[in-house]
């Protein structure tokens, strides 16, 4: 068989990879996934060892002896290591929300003006530094045995190839790192008191190290410039933009990371649940049905669904609200409506949730060209058109504006209600 590179993406939902010819094609691919618990409101965790034994099923089946493997994954979650590379507990994911008490906690010892200036971002509850502090306080003895801390992928590396190592896109979702200058930030290590011996040797991604999985799947859609954003419609929701040099917003509500592009930045808005939402409802309301059954139900309704909206924040929310307590909502609903007009306003709400995003990059200097979709959701044509409408890249050929300005009222409308 011809050589072959494959590439190894450690999701929310499973382990995908890949294996490519030298020349590009695709040879060979392979899902395998896994269970995600939420043992209390808000929680969101996973067995490290079940990403291993995945990682470990797929790559078999792909059936090659590849080159070289390429890794990705889902960003900021939380891997406390024992002394022998052991799990201590399962990991706590990027769409946790148990964190409030110590981003506010990160943001009075570090001062948010100096946090910003030092990591280009503020403390968020998925982010990996208000884990460890969360630990600290409420799992004192896991806290005292950990010896190394590592990110999704790079723990599935690490037991693979007992290569201990991250890289600056990665590295710069775990707000402990100073993402200007690619480089571990220890004045926020002291300021927390972490020790910087729990961290991995910081690489670029063209080295031997791999890529955040959005920096990976910009990477995918061919964004490594300024130009065209990257969209992605996977379990979160996500709109990339690469910049033409560091640049963080002054108030941090889009993250600035690291691109994977070598001294390249980027700066993205991430909402948890964007395919996310839809998974969710078929689980909900209408398990056991495909998605291609629910989305052409979705058709038979115009654009609005006759004025039914909804507010996707189904695990409080990231980009633009920054709120743990956010609600989700169906408003507006008639007895006309069924179940197709339900999974319409799912489509449009993350929709609109996007484009919250996009508005923020475009505050922060970003003139999108296009974008380009990737993620589960993008199998959808309606979704595809749906989302192309509510983004568009110029001012004049904006529609929906109507909805979408109905759905920018809803959220202050429920906050006063919709907490916990
Ligand atoms: C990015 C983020 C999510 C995960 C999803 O900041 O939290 O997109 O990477 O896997």
């Amino acid at each position: 068989m011809s050589e072959t590179l494959v590439g190894v993406d450690v999701g929310t939902t499973g382990v995908k990879a890949v294996a490519i010819a030298l020349t590009g094609e695709v040879v060979a691919s392979a899902e395998e996934g896994y269970p995600l618990s939420t043992p209390h409101p808000g929680w969101s965790e996973q067995d490290p060892e079940d990403w291993l034994e995945a990682s470990e099923r797929a790559l078999s089946r792909l059936g090659v002896t590849p080159r070289a493997v390429g890794y990705s994954g889902q960003m900021h979650g939380l891997v406390a290591l024992d002394g022998s590379g052991r799990p201590l507990r399962p990991a706590i994911l990027w769409n946790d929300q148990r964190t409030a008490a110590e981003c506010a906690e990160i943001e009075e010892r570090v001062g948010l003006e100096r946090l910003i200036a030092l990591t280009g971002n503020r403390a968020l509850p998925g982010f990996t530094a208000p884990k460890l502090l969360w630990l600290r306080r409420h799992e004192p003895d896991v806290y005292e045995r950990i010896s190394r801390v590592t990110l999704p992928k790079d723990f599935v590396r690490l037991r693979l190839t007992e290569d201990w190592a991250v890289d600056a896109a990665d590295a710069s979702g775990t707000l402990l790192f100073d993402v200007e200058h690619r480089r571990w930030s220890d004045e926020v290590l002291a300021a927390l008191e972490l020790p910087s011996e729990w961290l991995p040797p910081v690489h670029e991604s063209t080295e031997i190290a791999g890529a955040g999985d959005q920096q990976a799947a910009a990477l995918g859609v061919g964004v490594i410039e300024p130009g065209a954003v990257s969209v992605v419609l996977g379990t979160s929701g996500v709109v990339f933009a690469a910049l033409p040099g560091y640049a963080h917003d002054a108030e941090a509500r889009v993250h600035a990371f690291c691109h994977a592009v070598p001294g390249t930045w980027e700066a993205m808005g991430v909402m948890l649940n964007a395919a996310g939402s839809l998974r969710w409802f078929r689980d909900a309301f209408a398990p056991g049905t495909s998605y291609d059954e629910l989305t052409s139900d979705a058709e038979r309704w115009p654009p609005d669904a006759e004025g039914l909206l909804f507010l996707p924040y189904l695990q409080g929310e990231r980009t633009p609200h920054a709120d743990p307590d956010a609600r989700a909502a169906f408003a507006g609903l008639t007895v006309r409506h069924d179940r197709g007009a339900l999974v319409r306003a799912v489509l449009e709400g993350v929709a609109y949730a996007l484009r919250d995003s996009l508005e923020l990059l475009r505050a922060l200097g970003v003139e999108p060209v296009a974008g380009r979709v990737s993620g589960g959701g993008a199998r959808s044509r309606l979704w595809l058109e749906i989302v192309a409408t509510v983004l568009p890249n110029d001012a004049w050929a904006r529609t929906y504006e109507e909805g979408y300005a109905r759905y920018r009222a809803l959220y202050p409308a429920l906050r006063e209600v919709g907490g916990r």
